[in-house]
């Protein structure tokens, strides 16, 4: 086959999306960051909101979200991005507006913006990274930490007693009024990639349609962090992370 006739339009299978620029990532080899980020692009593409979209981004792996996708962004302050996405959503409410965010500055940091925003049911969608740790900063525990996993901070492994237990933030997210859409994701293999693609579209739309907040959890791994090779960080989630953060959606106000 020529390369004509493999590009011709019916026998296309996979294009980047445009909004994925070419700039080489920062992100270790393996890494979830990546994969979340093109899912993002897909949607927003095949939504035709790619003038509407205003991603807001962390501190932390993310904090270069803007360098890869060709969107508008802000960065905000450490776990302050859920209440910047309420400002620029309220100011523009015909806007597509979603938080990116990990563990350490989402259920650490900024505990208190995370919960308060949902509860508030800003007409916005929160992607929420959880790997366990803090991996921008050399893998420190996260209050997402499993008990027993050993990080930079607790290298004999989480202690319940003086560690406190991992927090459960998508669960408490369910629980509050102002959220329509929580669910629980991963990005490991292909079947589930496609299902946090179908959350994802699922969060925006209910976001543009005003329906409340949307909260949409991807365990995921940080290969560095938590010192193994990419294929050996999916099996360890698959085996430790799944039966603590299960996976499936939580609260569908539908
Ligand atoms: C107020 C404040 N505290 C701490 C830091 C240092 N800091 C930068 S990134 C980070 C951890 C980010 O971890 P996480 O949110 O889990 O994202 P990941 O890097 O794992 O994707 C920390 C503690 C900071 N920049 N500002
Ligand atoms: S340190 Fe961890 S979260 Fe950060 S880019 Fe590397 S694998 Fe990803």
């Amino acid at each position: 086959m020529t390369r004509e006739e493999i590009i011709k339009p019916e026998n296309l299978v996979y294009k980047k999306p445009v909004l994925l620029n070419d700039n080489t990532m920062h992100y270790c080899p393996g890494c979830s960051h990546g994969v979340v980020h093109k899912l993002i692009a897909e949607v927003i593409e095949e939504m035709g909101l790619e003038d509407k979209a205003v991603g807001v981004s962390p501190v932390g792996c993310a904090v270069f979200m803007y360098n890869y996708l060709d969107i508008d962004c802000q960065e905000a302050a450490h776990g302050r991005a859920p209440a910047v996405a309420t400002a620029i959503k309220r100011l523009w409410p015909d806007r597509l507006v979603f938080t990116y965010q990990g563990d350490g500055d989402l259920a650490c940091i900024g505990t208190a913006e995370t919960i308060h925003a949902l509860n508030r049911g800003e007409n916005i969608t929160i992607i929420f990274i959880n790997n366990a740790i803090y991996g921008m900063t050399g893998g420190q525990m996260a209050p997402t930490t499993l008990l027993g996993m050993k990080t930079a901070t607790c290298p004999y492994g989480r202690d319940a007693k003086i560690h406190g237990y991992p927090l459960h933030m998508t669960e408490i997210a369910a629980t509050l009024e102002g959220t329509a859409y929580v669910t629980r994701q991963s990005v490991q293999t292909v079947a589930a990639i496609r299902k946090a693609k179908k959350a994802i579209r699922k969060a925006f739309e209910n976001s543009m349609a005003g329906k409340g907040s949307n909260l949409v959890e991807i365990v995921s791994t940080c290969n560095s962090g938590w010192k193994m090779s990419p294929v050996a960080a999916n099996k360890w989630m698959e085996e430790n992370m799944f039966p603590y953060y299960p996976l499936g959606d939580l609260k569908d106000k539908e």
